[in-house]
Protein backbone atom coordinates (compact mmCIF):
# COMPACT_ATOMS: atom_id res chain seq x y z
CA UNK A 1 0.00 0.00 0.00
CA UNK A 2 1.07 3.56 -0.80
CA UNK A 3 1.78 5.61 2.58
CA UNK A 4 0.14 8.62 1.45
CA UNK A 5 0.55 10.12 4.97
CA UNK A 6 5.03 9.53 5.00
CA UNK A 7 6.36 12.41 5.88
CA UNK A 8 10.01 13.36 6.38
CA UNK A 9 10.53 14.70 9.65
CA UNK A 10 12.93 17.08 8.54
CA UNK A 11 12.40 19.52 5.65
CA UNK A 12 14.52 20.21 3.26
CA UNK A 13 15.00 22.74 0.51
CA UNK A 14 16.52 21.76 -2.43
CA UNK A 15 19.83 23.46 -3.39
CA UNK A 16 20.01 23.81 -7.01
CA UNK A 17 23.32 24.21 -8.71
CA UNK A 18 24.31 28.15 -8.34
CA UNK A 19 23.30 30.52 -11.01
CA UNK A 20 26.46 32.73 -12.04
CA UNK A 21 25.00 36.06 -12.39
CA UNK A 22 26.52 36.57 -15.50
CA UNK A 23 25.06 37.18 -19.14
CA UNK A 24 25.47 34.44 -21.58
CA UNK A 25 24.16 33.25 -25.03
CA UNK A 26 24.88 30.10 -26.25
CA UNK A 27 21.92 29.24 -28.99
CA UNK A 28 20.21 30.86 -30.99
CA UNK A 29 17.28 32.89 -28.96
CA UNK A 30 14.83 30.88 -28.74
CA UNK A 31 17.23 28.28 -28.89
CA UNK A 32 15.80 24.62 -30.07
CA UNK A 33 14.27 23.40 -26.70
CA UNK A 34 12.71 26.26 -26.44
CA UNK A 35 11.29 26.13 -30.17
CA UNK A 36 9.97 22.54 -29.50
CA UNK A 37 8.72 23.68 -26.03
CA UNK A 38 6.49 26.53 -28.18
CA UNK A 39 5.19 23.95 -30.81
CA UNK A 40 3.48 21.96 -28.13
CA UNK A 41 2.24 25.15 -25.52
CA UNK A 42 0.31 25.73 -29.60
CA UNK A 43 -1.33 22.88 -29.29
CA UNK A 44 -2.36 22.77 -25.83
CA UNK A 45 -2.73 26.72 -25.19
CA UNK A 46 -4.60 29.47 -26.70
CA UNK A 47 -3.21 32.56 -28.51
CA UNK A 48 -4.53 34.52 -26.25
CA UNK A 49 -1.86 33.79 -23.76
CA UNK A 50 0.97 35.09 -25.66
CA UNK A 51 4.64 35.56 -24.43
CA UNK A 52 7.18 38.56 -25.31
CA UNK A 53 9.87 36.31 -25.83
CA UNK A 54 9.00 32.47 -26.13
CA UNK A 55 11.99 31.34 -24.44
CA UNK A 56 11.34 28.74 -21.69
CA UNK A 57 12.88 29.41 -18.33
CA UNK A 58 14.09 26.58 -16.91
CA UNK A 59 15.94 28.41 -13.48
CA UNK A 60 16.24 31.73 -12.37
CA UNK A 61 18.35 33.58 -9.46
CA UNK A 62 18.93 37.40 -8.64
CA UNK A 63 18.75 39.09 -11.78
CA UNK A 64 19.16 36.06 -14.00
CA UNK A 65 16.65 34.21 -15.78
CA UNK A 66 18.69 30.75 -17.75
CA UNK A 67 16.28 29.27 -19.95
CA UNK A 68 16.08 25.46 -20.96
CA UNK A 69 18.94 26.17 -23.69
CA UNK A 70 21.54 26.91 -20.95
CA UNK A 71 21.24 30.98 -22.12
CA UNK A 72 21.34 33.27 -19.75
CA UNK A 73 19.53 36.93 -19.56
CA UNK A 74 19.70 39.82 -17.59
CA UNK A 75 16.38 40.00 -16.58
CA UNK A 76 15.20 43.66 -16.68
CA UNK A 77 11.49 43.23 -16.11
CA UNK A 78 11.57 40.68 -12.78
CA UNK A 79 8.11 39.19 -14.31
CA UNK A 80 6.56 42.65 -14.35
CA UNK A 81 7.91 44.18 -11.18
CA UNK A 82 7.41 40.68 -8.91
CA UNK A 83 10.25 39.32 -7.80
CA UNK A 84 11.45 43.11 -6.47
CA UNK A 85 14.07 41.07 -4.24
CA UNK A 86 15.42 39.15 -6.81
CA UNK A 87 14.59 35.31 -8.13
CA UNK A 88 15.00 33.25 -5.71
CA UNK A 89 15.93 34.65 -2.55
CA UNK A 90 16.62 31.95 -0.45
CA UNK A 91 15.16 33.69 2.46
CA UNK A 92 11.76 34.06 0.91
CA UNK A 93 11.98 30.24 -0.59
CA UNK A 94 13.23 28.75 2.78
CA UNK A 95 10.45 30.36 4.55
CA UNK A 96 7.71 29.13 1.60
CA UNK A 97 9.28 25.41 1.68
CA UNK A 98 8.90 25.48 5.54
CA UNK A 99 5.51 26.57 5.23
CA UNK A 100 4.32 24.36 2.88
CA UNK A 101 5.49 21.35 5.13
CA UNK A 102 3.34 22.89 7.91
CA UNK A 103 -0.17 23.61 6.66
CA UNK A 104 -0.52 24.84 2.80
CA UNK A 105 -4.21 26.04 2.74
CA UNK A 106 -7.15 26.14 5.56
CA UNK A 107 -8.83 29.34 4.06
CA UNK A 108 -8.58 32.03 5.99
CA UNK A 109 -12.54 32.73 6.25
CA UNK A 110 -13.07 28.76 7.76
CA UNK A 111 -10.07 28.17 10.16
CA UNK A 112 -7.56 31.61 10.26
CA UNK A 113 -3.54 31.63 10.74
CA UNK A 114 -0.95 33.72 12.34
CA UNK A 115 0.55 34.77 8.42
CA UNK A 116 -2.32 36.84 7.28
CA UNK A 117 -2.64 38.59 10.65
CA UNK A 118 1.38 39.35 10.29
CA UNK A 119 1.05 40.23 6.64
CA UNK A 120 -1.74 42.79 7.41
CA UNK A 121 0.54 44.21 10.40
CA UNK A 122 3.52 44.76 8.55
CA UNK A 123 1.48 46.37 5.56
CA UNK A 124 -0.48 48.59 7.90
CA UNK A 125 3.51 49.25 9.50
CA UNK A 126 4.92 50.14 6.30
CA UNK A 127 2.28 52.19 4.70
CA UNK A 128 1.58 56.10 4.51
CA UNK A 129 0.12 57.72 7.56
CA UNK A 130 -0.10 56.48 11.18
CA UNK A 131 -3.69 55.95 11.06
CA UNK A 132 -5.60 52.58 12.12
CA UNK A 133 -5.39 50.25 8.92
CA UNK A 134 -7.02 47.13 8.07
CA UNK A 135 -6.14 44.53 5.19
CA UNK A 136 -7.64 42.31 2.94
CA UNK A 137 -5.97 39.61 1.30
CA UNK A 138 -6.80 38.33 -2.06
CA UNK A 139 -4.51 36.70 -4.97
CA UNK A 140 -4.10 39.26 -7.54
CA UNK A 141 -3.78 42.88 -8.56
CA UNK A 142 -7.07 43.00 -10.56
CA UNK A 143 -8.78 41.31 -7.30
CA UNK A 144 -7.38 43.81 -5.19
CA UNK A 145 -8.30 46.56 -7.48
CA UNK A 146 -11.92 45.24 -7.21
CA UNK A 147 -12.25 44.81 -3.72
CA UNK A 148 -10.84 47.99 -3.08
CA UNK A 149 -13.92 49.18 -5.05
CA UNK A 150 -15.94 47.38 -3.66
CA UNK A 151 -14.91 48.83 -0.33
CA UNK A 152 -15.35 51.89 -1.58
CA UNK A 153 -18.92 52.01 -2.97
CA UNK A 154 -19.85 50.29 0.53
CA UNK A 155 -18.38 52.73 2.25
CA UNK A 156 -19.33 56.12 0.39
CA UNK A 157 -23.14 54.67 -0.88
CA UNK A 158 -21.82 56.01 -4.03
CA UNK A 159 -21.50 53.98 -7.34
CA UNK A 160 -19.39 55.69 -9.23
CA UNK A 161 -15.46 55.04 -10.05
CA UNK A 162 -12.88 57.60 -11.52
CA UNK A 163 -9.56 56.27 -13.11
CA UNK A 164 -7.41 58.56 -15.38
CA UNK A 165 -6.23 58.09 -19.14
CA UNK A 166 -3.51 55.47 -19.86
CA UNK A 167 -4.54 53.69 -16.45
CA UNK A 168 -4.20 50.08 -16.29
CA UNK A 169 -5.85 48.18 -13.37
CA UNK A 170 -6.42 44.36 -15.02
CA UNK A 171 -8.06 41.68 -16.93
CA UNK A 172 -11.54 40.81 -14.76
CA UNK A 173 -14.76 42.62 -15.94
CA UNK A 174 -14.69 45.75 -13.87
CA UNK A 175 -10.61 46.39 -14.43
CA UNK A 176 -11.21 45.72 -18.23
CA UNK A 177 -13.55 48.63 -18.02
CA UNK A 178 -11.06 50.70 -15.83
CA UNK A 179 -7.90 50.15 -18.10
CA UNK A 180 -7.41 52.94 -21.10
CA UNK A 181 -6.44 51.15 -23.84
CA UNK A 182 -8.93 48.82 -25.63
CA UNK A 183 -6.66 46.37 -27.54
CA UNK A 184 -5.57 43.69 -26.78
CA UNK A 185 -6.98 43.98 -22.88
CA UNK A 186 -10.66 43.95 -23.85
CA UNK A 187 -11.53 44.07 -27.72
CA UNK A 188 -14.33 41.94 -28.24
CA UNK A 189 -15.03 40.82 -24.06
CA UNK A 190 -17.65 43.22 -23.81
CA UNK A 191 -20.47 44.32 -21.86
CA UNK A 192 -18.14 46.38 -19.93
CA UNK A 193 -19.26 47.19 -15.88
CA UNK A 194 -21.13 50.70 -16.15
CA UNK A 195 -20.28 53.68 -13.61
CA UNK A 196 -16.25 54.30 -14.75
CA UNK A 197 -15.32 57.62 -15.54
CA UNK A 198 -12.11 58.28 -17.10
CA UNK A 199 -10.27 61.64 -16.31
CA UNK A 200 -7.56 63.07 -18.21
CA UNK A 201 -3.93 62.49 -16.55
CA UNK A 202 -0.70 64.40 -15.92
CA UNK A 203 1.55 63.57 -18.54
CA UNK A 204 4.33 66.37 -18.53
CA UNK A 205 6.00 65.53 -21.57
CA UNK A 206 3.08 65.66 -23.54
CA UNK A 207 0.29 68.55 -21.89
CA UNK A 208 3.58 71.04 -20.14
CA UNK A 209 1.04 71.33 -17.58
CA UNK A 210 2.00 72.26 -13.95
CA UNK A 211 0.58 69.74 -11.29
CA UNK A 212 -1.88 72.44 -10.29
CA UNK A 213 -3.31 72.81 -13.71
CA UNK A 214 -3.07 69.35 -14.33
CA UNK A 215 -5.22 68.60 -11.32
CA UNK A 216 -7.25 71.35 -12.21
CA UNK A 217 -8.01 69.60 -15.51
CA UNK A 218 -8.86 66.13 -14.14
CA UNK A 219 -11.26 67.69 -11.28
CA UNK A 220 -13.16 69.72 -13.58
CA UNK A 221 -13.48 67.11 -15.72
CA UNK A 222 -14.80 65.02 -13.25
CA UNK A 223 -17.44 67.28 -11.59
CA UNK A 224 -18.74 67.83 -15.39
CA UNK A 225 -19.18 64.38 -16.47
CA UNK A 226 -20.12 62.63 -13.60
CA UNK A 227 -20.62 65.38 -10.68
CA UNK A 228 -18.26 64.51 -7.33
CA UNK A 229 -20.92 63.77 -5.03
CA UNK A 230 -21.71 60.80 -7.35
CA UNK A 231 -17.93 59.31 -6.69
CA UNK A 232 -17.57 56.27 -4.61
CA UNK A 233 -13.34 56.52 -5.52
CA UNK A 234 -10.30 57.68 -7.54
CA UNK A 235 -8.53 55.16 -8.55
CA UNK A 236 -4.83 56.51 -9.31
CA UNK A 237 -1.47 54.76 -10.28
CA UNK A 238 0.98 56.97 -8.28
CA UNK A 239 3.47 56.68 -11.07
CA UNK A 240 1.33 54.93 -14.50
CA UNK A 241 2.68 51.05 -15.05
CA UNK A 242 1.76 49.82 -18.15
CA UNK A 243 0.51 53.09 -19.75
CA UNK A 244 4.64 54.33 -19.44
CA UNK A 245 6.12 55.35 -16.31
CA UNK A 246 4.26 58.70 -16.16
CA UNK A 247 5.93 60.51 -13.44
CA UNK A 248 3.05 63.11 -12.92
CA UNK A 249 3.56 67.30 -12.46
CA UNK A 250 4.60 68.10 -8.69
CA UNK A 251 1.63 68.96 -6.63
CA UNK A 252 -0.89 66.91 -9.08
CA UNK A 253 -1.32 63.78 -6.77
CA UNK A 254 -1.53 65.40 -3.90
CA UNK A 255 -4.12 68.31 -5.24
CA UNK A 256 -6.67 65.10 -6.11
CA UNK A 257 -6.39 63.84 -2.69
CA UNK A 258 -7.64 67.18 -1.15
CA UNK A 259 -10.45 67.14 -4.08
CA UNK A 260 -10.71 64.01 -2.94
CA UNK A 261 -11.12 64.35 0.63
CA UNK A 262 -13.03 67.48 0.09
CA UNK A 263 -15.63 65.59 -1.48
CA UNK A 264 -15.87 62.64 0.50
CA UNK A 265 -14.12 60.57 -2.46
CA UNK A 266 -12.17 57.22 -1.46
CA UNK A 267 -8.04 58.10 -2.93
CA UNK A 268 -6.82 55.01 -3.64
CA UNK A 269 -3.35 54.21 -4.89
CA UNK A 270 -2.94 51.44 -7.14
CA UNK A 271 0.39 50.92 -6.07
CA UNK A 272 0.43 47.24 -7.62
CA UNK A 273 3.46 48.02 -10.27
CA UNK A 274 5.14 50.68 -8.60
CA UNK A 275 5.22 49.52 -4.96
CA UNK A 276 6.86 46.85 -2.54
CA UNK A 277 10.47 49.11 -2.41
CA UNK A 278 10.84 49.17 -5.91
CA UNK A 279 11.43 53.00 -5.84
CA UNK A 280 13.77 53.45 -3.64
CA UNK A 281 10.84 53.86 -1.34
CA UNK A 282 8.11 51.27 -0.05
CA UNK A 283 5.30 53.00 -2.18
CA UNK A 284 5.77 55.40 -4.86
CA UNK A 285 2.96 57.39 -2.74
CA UNK A 286 6.00 58.51 -0.81
CA UNK A 287 7.49 60.33 -3.10
CA UNK A 288 5.20 62.51 -3.45
CA UNK A 289 3.88 63.24 0.13
CA UNK A 290 0.89 61.09 -0.51
CA UNK A 291 -1.14 59.39 2.40
CA UNK A 292 -3.98 57.82 0.48
CA UNK A 293 -7.02 56.19 1.64
CA UNK A 294 -6.23 53.30 0.63
CA UNK A 295 -3.21 51.30 -1.12
CA UNK A 296 -3.27 48.32 -3.34
CA UNK A 297 -0.71 45.96 -3.44
CA UNK A 298 0.27 42.92 -5.30
CA UNK A 299 3.30 41.73 -7.54
CA UNK A 300 6.27 42.55 -5.38
CA UNK A 301 5.16 41.56 -2.41
CA UNK A 302 5.40 38.18 -2.04
CA UNK A 303 8.46 37.70 -4.02
CA UNK A 304 6.67 35.71 -6.91
CA UNK A 305 4.14 34.12 -5.06
CA UNK A 306 0.54 34.84 -5.54
CA UNK A 307 -0.59 37.60 -3.04
CA UNK A 308 -1.91 40.95 -3.03
CA UNK A 309 -3.38 43.18 -0.70
CA UNK A 310 -6.30 46.43 -0.29
CA UNK A 311 -4.93 48.03 2.79
CA UNK A 312 -7.22 51.46 4.10
CA UNK A 313 -8.39 53.30 7.06
CA UNK A 314 -9.45 51.30 9.50
CA UNK A 315 -13.35 53.05 9.16
CA UNK A 316 -13.51 52.67 5.60
CA UNK A 317 -12.32 48.74 5.41
CA UNK A 318 -14.73 48.41 8.35
CA UNK A 319 -17.64 49.09 6.09
CA UNK A 320 -18.00 45.93 4.50
CA UNK A 321 -20.14 43.17 6.10
CA UNK A 322 -18.96 40.56 7.30
CA UNK A 323 -18.47 37.54 5.44
CA UNK A 324 -18.45 40.29 1.99
CA UNK A 325 -14.77 40.27 1.63
CA UNK A 326 -12.89 36.64 0.89
CA UNK A 327 -12.24 34.01 -1.68
CA UNK A 328 -10.80 30.81 -1.21
CA UNK A 329 -7.30 31.22 -2.11
CA UNK A 330 -7.20 34.69 -0.53
CA UNK A 331 -3.76 35.60 1.48
CA UNK A 332 -2.49 31.70 1.30
CA UNK A 333 -0.25 30.38 4.25
CA UNK A 334 2.62 29.78 1.83
CA UNK A 335 2.33 33.38 0.11
CA UNK A 336 1.97 34.75 3.59
CA UNK A 337 5.13 33.45 4.47
CA UNK A 338 6.90 34.55 1.29
CA UNK A 339 5.54 38.30 2.00
CA UNK A 340 6.81 38.02 5.53
CA UNK A 341 10.54 37.06 4.58
CA UNK A 342 10.08 39.97 1.91
CA UNK A 343 9.28 42.63 4.24
CA UNK A 344 12.40 41.02 6.40
CA UNK A 345 14.75 41.22 3.43
CA UNK A 346 13.88 44.93 2.35
CA UNK A 347 14.49 45.47 6.24
CA UNK A 348 17.52 43.42 6.92
CA UNK A 349 19.45 44.55 3.56
CA UNK A 350 18.48 47.72 3.39
CA UNK A 351 16.75 47.18 0.01
CA UNK A 352 15.22 50.83 -0.08
CA UNK A 353 18.61 51.82 -1.09
CA UNK A 354 19.13 49.19 -3.36
CA UNK A 355 15.84 50.59 -5.18
CA UNK A 356 17.58 54.45 -5.33
CA UNK A 357 20.90 53.16 -6.43
CA UNK A 358 18.98 51.86 -9.57
CA UNK A 359 17.43 54.88 -10.41
CA UNK A 360 20.30 56.89 -10.28
CA UNK A 361 22.56 54.59 -12.80
CA UNK A 362 19.89 54.28 -14.79
CA UNK A 363 18.75 57.69 -15.35
CA UNK A 364 22.56 58.75 -15.83
CA UNK A 365 23.03 56.16 -18.44
CA UNK A 366 19.44 56.58 -19.98
CA UNK A 367 20.48 60.97 -19.53
CA UNK A 368 23.30 60.39 -21.72
CA UNK A 369 22.22 58.19 -24.48
CA UNK A 370 19.45 60.64 -25.21
CA UNK A 371 22.24 62.94 -25.82
CA UNK A 372 23.13 61.00 -28.48
CA UNK A 373 20.03 59.73 -29.74
CA UNK A 374 17.28 62.39 -29.99
CA UNK A 375 14.49 59.99 -30.74
CA UNK A 376 14.33 59.36 -26.74
CA UNK A 377 11.79 61.73 -26.25
CA UNK A 378 11.95 61.95 -22.76
CA UNK A 379 13.62 59.23 -19.88
CA UNK A 380 11.48 59.18 -16.75
CA UNK A 381 10.77 57.39 -13.51
CA UNK A 382 11.57 57.10 -9.74
CA UNK A 383 14.31 54.02 -8.74
CA UNK A 384 13.79 50.53 -9.82
CA UNK A 385 11.02 51.72 -12.29
CA UNK A 386 12.49 53.62 -15.39
CA UNK A 387 11.40 54.34 -18.56
CA UNK A 388 12.59 55.73 -22.42
CA UNK A 389 9.78 57.13 -24.94
CA UNK A 390 11.01 56.90 -28.11
CA UNK A 391 9.12 59.02 -30.60
CA UNK A 392 9.90 60.02 -34.54
CA UNK A 393 12.80 62.52 -35.29
CA UNK A 394 12.20 66.15 -34.88
CA UNK A 395 8.37 65.11 -33.47
CA UNK A 396 6.65 64.04 -29.82
CA UNK A 397 5.14 61.00 -32.19
CA UNK A 398 5.02 57.34 -31.20
CA UNK A 399 7.98 55.26 -32.27
CA UNK A 400 7.12 51.63 -31.83
CA UNK A 401 9.12 50.45 -34.60
CA UNK A 402 12.29 51.22 -32.83
CA UNK A 403 10.81 50.21 -29.38
CA UNK A 404 10.47 46.47 -31.20
CA UNK A 405 13.86 46.60 -32.64
CA UNK A 406 15.71 47.35 -28.99
CA UNK A 407 13.88 44.80 -27.67
CA UNK A 408 14.27 42.81 -29.98
CA UNK A 409 18.27 43.54 -30.37
CA UNK A 410 18.34 42.74 -26.45
CA UNK A 411 16.92 39.75 -26.26
CA UNK A 412 19.15 38.45 -28.72
CA UNK A 413 22.09 39.50 -26.76
CA UNK A 414 20.80 37.91 -23.68
CA UNK A 415 18.56 41.16 -22.16
CA UNK A 416 14.94 40.82 -21.32
CA UNK A 417 13.49 44.25 -21.47
CA UNK A 418 9.86 44.96 -21.37
CA UNK A 419 8.32 47.38 -23.08
CA UNK A 420 5.27 49.56 -22.29
CA UNK A 421 2.71 52.28 -23.20
CA UNK A 422 -0.76 53.14 -24.73
CA UNK A 423 1.06 53.42 -27.92
CA UNK A 424 3.69 50.73 -27.81
CA UNK A 425 6.76 53.27 -27.87
CA UNK A 426 8.33 52.98 -23.84
CA UNK A 427 10.81 50.76 -22.71
CA UNK A 428 10.70 49.76 -19.03
CA UNK A 429 13.67 49.11 -17.01
CA UNK A 430 11.80 47.43 -14.20
CA UNK A 431 14.77 45.00 -12.72
CA UNK A 432 15.04 43.29 -9.30
CA UNK A 433 17.15 45.23 -6.86
CA UNK A 434 19.60 42.09 -6.60
CA UNK A 435 20.70 43.56 -9.82
CA UNK A 436 24.35 44.82 -9.80
CA UNK A 437 25.45 47.72 -11.11
CA UNK A 438 28.05 45.62 -13.32
CA UNK A 439 25.19 43.77 -14.61
CA UNK A 440 23.17 46.93 -15.12
CA UNK A 441 26.09 48.62 -16.65
CA UNK A 442 26.64 45.58 -19.37
CA UNK A 443 22.69 45.55 -20.19
CA UNK A 444 23.09 49.06 -20.66
CA UNK A 445 25.70 48.50 -22.88
CA UNK A 446 23.80 46.36 -24.92
CA UNK A 447 21.20 48.76 -25.40
CA UNK A 448 23.51 51.24 -26.39
CA UNK A 449 24.68 48.83 -29.32
CA UNK A 450 21.17 48.61 -29.88
CA UNK A 451 20.47 52.63 -30.64
CA UNK A 452 23.87 52.19 -32.79
CA UNK A 453 22.57 49.26 -34.47
CA UNK A 454 19.05 50.84 -35.30
N1 LIG B 1 -2.70 47.41 -11.48
C1 LIG B 1 -0.91 49.04 -11.81
O1 LIG B 1 0.41 46.96 -13.22
C2 LIG B 1 -0.65 44.31 -13.58
C3 LIG B 1 -0.13 43.08 -16.37
C4 LIG B 1 0.36 41.86 -17.02
P1 LIG B 1 -2.72 41.32 -11.86
N2 LIG B 1 0.26 44.70 -14.59
C5 LIG B 1 0.84 43.65 -15.40
C6 LIG B 1 -0.64 41.37 -18.03
O2 LIG B 1 -0.44 41.64 -19.22
O3 LIG B 1 -1.60 40.73 -17.62
C7 LIG B 1 -1.36 45.41 -12.82
C8 LIG B 1 -0.79 46.68 -12.68
C9 LIG B 1 -1.49 47.67 -12.00
C10 LIG B 1 -3.27 46.21 -11.59
C11 LIG B 1 -2.62 45.17 -12.25
C12 LIG B 1 -3.28 43.83 -12.32
O4 LIG B 1 -2.56 42.90 -11.57
O5 LIG B 1 -1.97 40.66 -10.74
O6 LIG B 1 -2.12 41.06 -13.22
O7 LIG B 1 -4.18 41.03 -11.82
Amino acid sequence: MTDLLAASATPSVSTAAPIDQERRIVTAVPGPKSRALHERRLAVVPPGVSSALPVYIDRAHGAILVDVDGNQFIDLGAGIGVTTIGHTNQAVVEAAAAQLHNVTHTLFTITPYESYVRVAELLAEHTPGDHAKKSVLVNSGAEAVENGVKIARKHTGRNGIAVLEHAYHGRTNLTMAMNFKASPYSTGFGPFAGDVYRAPNSYPYHDGLSGTDAARQTTSYLEKTVGATDLACLVVEPIQGEGGFMVPADGYLTALQEWCTANGIVFIADEIQSGMARTGKYWASEHFGLVPDMILSAKGIAGGLPLAAVTGRAEIMDSAQPGGLGGTFGGNPVSAAAAIAVFEQIEANDLLAEGARIGATLTKALLDLQQLYPIIGDVRGIGAMVAIELVLPGTKEPNADAVKFLADYAAQRGVLLLTAGTYGNVLRFLPSLALGDDLLLDALGVIADGFAAL
